[in-house]
């Protein structure tokens, strides 16, 4: 697997997850990077990252972004964003998403025009049950004076997608809730992905507390 294509999935806790993403067509590495990690307790962060524009620098500031969460996973949402921001102000500055995971709820935040959207089972298909609050800015360049995570309650069966910018909107709504979570991931950068655009999505299926 070369850097300009991703296929990871895992689960940690009651969160299976899957990635997928690819770099804009004729790069080499994608500046659009994702974190999954395991906080403890059966939660975990899950985030998207894009680095602006593509290429080398897009792939060096989304790179620092998920060194630094790598680091300290468990901090709150907020300072993550501070610390990123910090450790991108030598780059070109990103967007990130950030989703902190439990088996209750889920908080989240973002700077810039990473999307992130919880989806549900509902009669008539999958229904669009909530979408993060993203501030205006740049991580690494420019930080919102006032910004804060929500939090919103999740059940066994949701469905949690963070996507950059290089998908196509409103894919949340279209997904097929009854495959895989990595046939989902693959499935909408496949047949999503701008031609302009590195492109990634994570997706995360609430599994149900183990009994
Ligand atoms: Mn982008």
């Amino acid at each position: 697997m070369g850097l300009n294509l991703v296929q990871e999935q895992g689960r940690i806790g009651s969160a299976e997850w899957a990635a997928a993403g690819r770099a804009l067509p004729g790069e080499n590495v994608s500046g659009d990077h994702f974190v999954a990690l395991d906080t403890g307790d059966g939660s975990a962060l899950f985030g998207a990252i894009d680095g602006l524009g593509h290429g080398d620098a897009a792939f060096d500031a989304a790179h620092r972004a998920a060194a630094v969460l790598s680091e300290n996973p468990a901090e709150p949402l907020d300072v993550l964003i501070l610390l990123c921001h910090r450790a991108l102000a030598n780059t070109r500055g990103a967007a990130v998403t950030l989703v902190s995971f439990s088996p209750s709820s889920i908080s989240w935040i973002g700077i810039g025009n990473v999307r992130a959207s919880l989806v549900a089972v509902a009669p008539g298909g999958p229904m669009v049950r909530a979408t993060a609050l993203n501030f205006g800015g740049i991580v690494g360049y420019s930080l919102p004076s006032v910004f804060e995570a929500q939090t919103i309650p999740v059940r066994t069966g949701d469905l949690l997608v963070i996507a950059t910018d290089g998908l196509g909107t409103d894919e949340s709504a279209s997904v097929n809730l009854s495959s895989q979570t990595r046939e989902i991931a693959e499935d909408l950068v496949a047949t999503r992905s701008k031609s302009t655009d590195d492109s990634l999505v994570l997706v995360v299926r609430h599994r149900g507390t183990p009994q």
